[in-house]
């Protein structure tokens, strides 16, 4: 590990460039994290990009400047890691994903394997178990009627429902979302945040590593699939393995925060509940809206490759750019009245699924899950009230409910 006074958090220490307004915050303090909406606006209004000396990163929040850097792979890479480590400069905390944290033209040959198998029509073929998922687990929640909706709902669905997905033999609910948390975590700063969620990487990493392994997969299944490309010459069986791994990577943590991050929005607006009940079309609309008010990856990186610009403002290389995904989906010159959560809204262009190359590759499964749940609500719950208070997690990455208590009341 590199350690010198021209490094600071894992990546090289620049100069404010010239023309960049500094801000003194930490944004990843942890009251910043579990109500980040005054961050996100004062971000915005600072200016297109802005200088945080506590970390010497750039962070850009305003729509069109975020949109516009993190679809530029050339200039703003992925490959040197986008968190704030400098996988050039130091050692990252994991062997490297193959497709989040590579450019062009190593993603490339990744990013269409991991493609084909969250096909749409791959998760069709998924939509009878997610239906019977949510069935068994909505019908044991009206039972019990008031609920901790994360634990409950949130966390039970996609850790039912996503290893039988991929088709794991072992399976560890535990493991999987802490490993979750840990992806999401390790992108932020060594904070006591950071450092909580690594605590069990020594038993946790090793146990993800052999659950990929082709011997630990059914033969039907997205792990097979993936495998299956490795017998077509596509990408090698060590490869095959490590896309595996970003299933497992990406695909937990984010979905429990969709879900719960749902649950929460119609807690909070009960007409919009109704308006759902009245119109189930409106369903998928309702979940782009989610995703858009409540971004729940709420900041990615990038890195300058080179000596460039960030709307005039000069960049020099090796310069690491927080783009506040969560900032971009309020922003009020985009979106009309930002804060309300209004399921009608369409927000086409939200940036929760990221933009570009590496938009989000698992949206069509992520969008099937939270179908079949709330579809299933839709059908069997009158109301969803808040039953106590709701309480925020801070994580690094992600913006998520800690504690969700509902009262759950049956049609
Ligand atoms: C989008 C995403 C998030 C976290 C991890 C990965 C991908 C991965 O490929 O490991």
């Amino acid at each position: 590990m590199i350690a010198t006074a021209e490094m600071i958090e894992g990546h090289r220490r620049i100069a404010p460039p010239h023309g960049a307004p500094v801000w003194d915050v930490d944004p990843y303090d942890e009251a910043i994290l579990c109500s980040p909406q005054d961050y996100y606006s004062e971000l915005r209004r600072l200016g297109e990009v802005v200088y945080i000396p506590k970390y010497s990163v750039l962070a850009v929040g305003r729509y069109q400047v975020t949109h516009t850097v993190f679809s530029d792979y050339e200039h703003f890479v992925s490959s040197r890691g986008v968190g704030l480590d400098d996988f050039k400069l130091s050692r990252p905390w994991r062997q490297p994903s193959i497709i989040l944290e590579a450019d062009p033209p190593d993603h490339t040959k990744t990013r269409k394997v991991m493609a084909r198998a969250l096909s749409p029509k791959s998760v069709k073929m998924l939509e009878a178990l997610f239906v019977q998922v949510a069935e068994t687990l909505v019908d044991e929640v009206i039972a019990r009627g008031t609920i901790d909706a994360i634990p409950e709902l949130a966390e039970r669905f996609p850790v039912t429902v996503f290893p039988r997905a991929v088709g794991m033999k072992d399976v560890d609910t535990r493991y999987l979302v802490d490993y979750g948390a840990m992806v999401f975590n390790a992108g932020g700063p060594d904070n006591a945040i950071r450092r909580r969620a690594m605590q069990s990487a020594g038993v946790i990493v090793p146990w993800i590593t052999a659950a990929c392994a082709r011997n630990r997969l059914e033969a039907q299944g997205l792990g097979a699939m993936i495998y299956r490309a490795a017998d077509a010459g596509e990408i090698t069986v060590e490869e095959a393995a490590m896309l595996v791994r970003s299933f497992l990577s990406a695909g937990v943590d984010t979905t429990v925060t969709g879900i719960g991050n749902a649950l929460w929005c119609f807690s909070q607006f009960p007409d919009q509940w109704e308006k759902l009940k009245a119109d189930p079309g409106l369903l998928r609309p309702a979940f782009e809206e989610v995703l858009r008010l409540t971004s729940p990856v709420h900041t990615f990186a990038r890195t300058a490759n080179c000596d460039t610009t960030i709307a005039g403002v000069p960049v020099e290389a090796d310069s690491k750019i927080l783009c506040v995904l969560g900032a971009a989906n309020l922003d009020p010159d985009k979106w009309p009245d930002p804060e309300r959560f209004d399921i009608e809204r369409r927000p086409v262009g939200h940036m929760a699924f990221g933009a570009g190359i590496h938009g989000c590759v698992g949206q069509n499964l992520a969008r099937g899950e939270l179908q079949a749940l709330l579809g299933m609500m839709l059908k069997k719950v009158d109301r969803i009230e808040p039953a106590g208070q709701a309480v925020w997690r801070p994580n690094n990455g992600i913006h998520a409910l800690n504690a969700l208590p509902l009262r759950i009341i049956p049609k």
